[in-house]
């Protein structure tokens, strides 16, 4: 099933596609093309290294022939161009096998997080009509053969499940790759969907964003000239490899573009990482701000050389000036803060910014192109230096989320600027500064909850008349999530705990499980009568 963007997804009209084509922004490559470019051009270098448990390298030539045999033995499956696979693999060479196969045949890669669990992996199988399922057999004590199994039973049109590793009573991955009889076909065209990326959201089910080829790897080139990614880099992917972050900022998907090497990192503490960085001589990584803490406070008593070490990125949550301040020291290393979003507009700071600039604010926007407004509540441009709410457009920002046109109304202007839902400030250098955030969101150390999502579980327990699910703020996550609950009357009384084990039962990641449950009589209202969660955030500051 061939899908073009602007069928399943908003895209840009053609006077800016032909605007960024013209520029050398879109240069009409694919993910699929660059690999086997690079491939061709130096087939011996390593391009990734998959250190647990026994130590696997791939070179460049290797995982070129490992994707177009399993791109051929997809097909021969009847996966094919426009197909969706939800892959949910953690930091295994298999994930990069998998996904670099699906783009060669032009099959989406959904990526789901390894701690998803049920309930958004049916809905992701389901509502994007996904044809496969890719797991691990387990992973961090879980099994999810038997995750895939109960997602199957609730979802009819997902016609495989593979596993890599031991596959139970589904499809073993490794029996999948086969010899190209010839020839692959075609693949996808630059300016069609390369995969779909979750959104954090803000909405009872999490939106789904369609990026293209072309627009997806001109982020990626212009993060790899930012961040000076180079053959010589060594990146450790410490985050879950299908998170925009590690992909593309500059990630694992720069490194392959530069053919340089990735190290995956199966855990990213710093008991794990540290032994990897001296070992697979690391000279980038990125990291959310509370691992970056982690790392700040365990270098000085690591035993461990990590002197490679050149730049650390951190971000996908705010990062405090003072946390900003001790990590050169520490690490011996650069740091360059990242505000990015999977929607599209990724912000560095820059090698050459003054110290101050790279603690203080989170970097400027990758393009020239990127069109950034600040403005009010009424959404007129705030003078200069004042704060506001973040909109954008550009080359690499999306233009709608799949398959949802009455979000997209109001998730977009008219003249298609995405609302990001920060408050952001900007400097007279361009850089902006987060200031906080309008969109009904928390986010936990990088990973972003909706409210909405958990409010709709809580509501479902028949003790509960209403939930109000806030952010309380939290010294090394930033923010923890705080479930407000509102029992029926006569209801028997309910434990915190209970409130926790009803939305983990549910099947969600563990990290969407309220940290707090507090039981309240009523909410306070608006002036309309609406539950106004500005209040209920301020007396969750008493916490
Ligand atoms: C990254 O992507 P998402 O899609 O998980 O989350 C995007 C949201 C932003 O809208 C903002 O609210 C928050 O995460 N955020 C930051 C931030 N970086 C992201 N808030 C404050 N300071 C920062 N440095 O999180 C993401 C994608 C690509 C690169 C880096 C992060």
């Amino acid at each position: 099933m061939t899908l073009t963007p602007g069928v399943d997804a908003p895209t840009w009209p053609a006077e800016f596609a032909a605007r960024y084509r013209a520029a050398g922004h879109w240069r009409g490559e694919t993910v699929g093309g660059v690999l086997r470019a690079r491939a061709a051009a130096h087939p011996d270098r390593i391009a990734l290294v998959d250190p647990a448990p026994e130590r696997r390298t791939w070179t460049y030539r290797r995982l070129d022939e490992r994707a177009d045999r399993l791109a051929a033995g997809f097909l021969a499956r009847g996966i094919g161009r426009g197909d969706r696979v939800v892959v949910q693999l953690p930091n295994v060479g298999e994930f990069f096998e998998v996904v670099l196969a699906l783009f060669r045949i032009g099959a989406l890669p959904v990526f789901a997080l390894p701690a998803h669990r049920e309930t958004e992996v049916a809905y992701f199988c389901s509502f994007t009509e996904a044809v496969a399922y890719v797991v691990p057999d387990t992973h961090a004590g879980f099994d999810h053969r038997e995750l895939a199994t109960r997602v199957r039973e609730r979802t009819p049109g997902l016609r495989h499940v593979f596993v890599a590793g031991d596959p139970g009573g589904h499809t073993p991955l490794s029996e999948v790759p086969c010899d190209p009889a010839g020839p692959l076909p075609d693949g996808p065209e630059p300016h069609e969907l390369a995969f779909l990326q979750l959104s954090g959201g803000t909405t009872g089910v999490p939106k789904l964003i369609p990026r293209t080829h072309d627009d997806y790897l001109y982020s990626v080139r212009g993060s790899n000239e930012i961040c000076g990614v180079d053959a010589g880099t060594r990146f450790l992917v410490a985050l879950p490899a299908a998170h925009n972050f590690p992909m593309s900022s500059p990630g694992w998907l720069g490194v392959l573009y530069a053919g340089g090497t990735s190290v995956l990192c199966p855990t990213p503490d710093p008991a794990t990482a540290f032994p990897l960085v001296e070992r697979e001589r690391i000279t980038m990584t990125g990291l959310v701000p509370p691992l970056a803490l982690l790392w700040t406070e365990a270098a000085a008593g690591t035993p461990c050389d990590l002197s490679g070490l050149e730049l650390v990125l951190v971000g996908g949550a705010k990062y405090s000036a003072e946390a900003a301040r001790r990590l050169e020291p520490a690490l011996g290393c650069r740091l360059m803060q990242v505000f990015g979003m999977a929607e599209g507009l990724v912000n560095y700071t820059r090698l050459d910014d003054d110290p101050e600039t790279v603690v203080t604010t989170q970097g400027r926007p990758i393009s020239p192109d990127d069109e950034i407004r600040v403005v009010d509540d009424a959404g007129q441009d705030v003078p200069d230096g004042g704060s506001g709410h973040l909109l954008t457009r550009g080359p690499y920002t999306i233009r709608g989320y799949w398959r949802a046109p009455e979000h997209n109304a109001r998730a977009f202007t008219e003249d298609g600027f995405y609302r990001t839902g920060d408050l952001v400030r900007r400097t007279p250098t361009g850089h902006l500064v987060v200031e906080g955030r309008a969109k009904d969101q928390i986010n936990r150390g990088g990973e972003k909850i909706a409210p909405e999502e958990i409010e709709n579980i809580v509501l479902a327990h028949p003790s509960v008349h209403d939930v109000s699910v806030v952010a309380v703020a939290d010294a090394y996550l930033g923010e923890r999530s705080l479930a407000y609950v509102i029992l029926r009357r006569g209801a028997e009384p309910l434990k915190p705990a209970a409130v926790k084990r009803f939305v983990r039962e549910r099947g969600v990641a563990a990290y969407k499980v309220p940290d707090l449950v507090e039981f309240v009589d009523a909410f306070p209202q608006t002036g309309v009568g609406k539950v106004s969660k500005k209040q209920l955030r301020s007396s969750a500051e008493q916490h």
